[in-house]
């Protein structure tokens, strides 16, 4: 039997390659830059699947240069980059990665909220420059973590992780999401607030973990900031877009909240002379929530296995769009293969 073609656009860990390898025909460009759209294109000429990392759109103009494209398995639980109208017009199914990268996420998320918290990389880089002379008992005061309210904005399986960080600093924890949690709730405390502005306005810390969508975009804005106390801080590990980010630049200069920790943002990578970028009380990180080694091979591993169970004939267990799977397959081939 012939291997299908399977493109990989850039850098993936030796071992998902080899796995891939086994059952699949691949062309590998190995190399870390983000691919153009012509290599791109050139790439995807044959190939049946792909497996990227969530930087690669998916759009009409891809979908329609890649006419024999099946499939598209994302290193990543988020799928913003994922066109899923034109995948569905195109008959291309979607796979991400969720679960292996939620613990280092939610630890990502936790150092982050810290790190803003108790002005660590002021203090780092103050120590580092030669300019602590003297103690002085207000050198760095930062704001206490232990004991104050957390507002978990999206409760899926990270906010949980986070919230079980969160527990061990006594925090009080409540949640805003789409449908109530009810283990949340019981295992951890979790209250539930219907009501976004009922969160805001009572949360010391504000984390955002809502994946990004229609519904989400520019979720928290000018109004929202607004609500927040002005002794708050911001923590946005999801993707830049839930958080206008000129609304944030108005809140910090009006002083409508303390700060903000940032691992996304509406344009990655931040372009040159961002207006955050020289904000102090503004922790700024370059994406890497699910960056350690072990979690990125997990990743990836995940992701092929995905693509291995699609040109295998079985359902993949991560798909994102199922309907255009059954659609092309069937629910009886499902039943027969599995
Ligand atoms: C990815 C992420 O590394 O999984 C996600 O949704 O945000 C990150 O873990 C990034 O999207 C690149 O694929």
């Amino acid at each position: 039997m012939t291997k299908p073609t399977v493109f990989v656009p850039h850098t993936i860990p030796d071992k998902a390659l080899h796995r891939l390898h086994a059952t699949c025909e691949v062309i590998y460009r190995d190399l870390r830059s983000e691919p153009t759209q012509t290599e791109l294109a050139d790439g995807l000429r044959g190939a049946k699947g792909m497996v990227c990392y969530g930087k690669i759109s998916v759009r009409e103009s891809l979908l329609e240069a890649a006419p024999q494209l099946e499939v598209v398995s994302n290193i990543a639980v988020g799928f913003d980059n994922f066109d899923l109208a034109a995948m569905q017009a195109h008959w291309v199914s979607g796979t991400n990665t969720p679960g292996v990268l939620t613990e280092t996420t939610a630890d990502l998320a936790f150092a982050l909220l810290m790190a803003a918290a108790r002005r660590i990389p002021e203090a780092d880089a103050y120590v580092k420059s030669g300019q602590w002379q003297k103690w002085v008992p207000d050198l760095m005061v930062g704001s206490d973590v232990y004991g104050k309210t957390i507002g978990i904005v999206g409760m899926g399986r990270i906010g949980e992780a986070v919230a079980r960080r969160a527990l061990g600093f006594g925090m009080t924890i409540v949640y805003h999401n789409r449908r109530r949690q009810p283990n949340a709730e019981l295992a951890l405390g979790a209250v539930y607030r219907a009501s976004l502005e009922e969160l805001l306005g009572e949360s010391d810390f504000v984390v955002l973990l809502t994946p990004l969508t229609k519904h989400t975009f520019h979720l928290i804005g000018e109004d929202e900031l607004c609500r927040m106390k002005r002794n708050a801080w911001i923590i946005n590990v999801a993707r830049g877009a839930v958080l206008d980010e000129s609304a944030l630049m108005k809140a910090l200069d009006g002083g409508w909240i303390a700060g903000a920790g940032l691992d996304v943002y509406e344009e990655e990578p931040l372009p040159a002379n961002h207006p955050l970028l020289s904000r102090p009380n503004v922790v700024m990180l370059p994406h890497i929530g699910s960056a350690t080694v072990a979690t990125r091979e997990n990743m990836a591993l995940t992701a092929v296995d995905n693509i291995i169970a699609y040109f295998s004939g079985r359902r993949p267990p991560n798909l994102v769009n199922p309907d255009v799977w059954e659609r092309r397959f069937g629910q009886s081939a499902e039943r027969m293969k599995e």
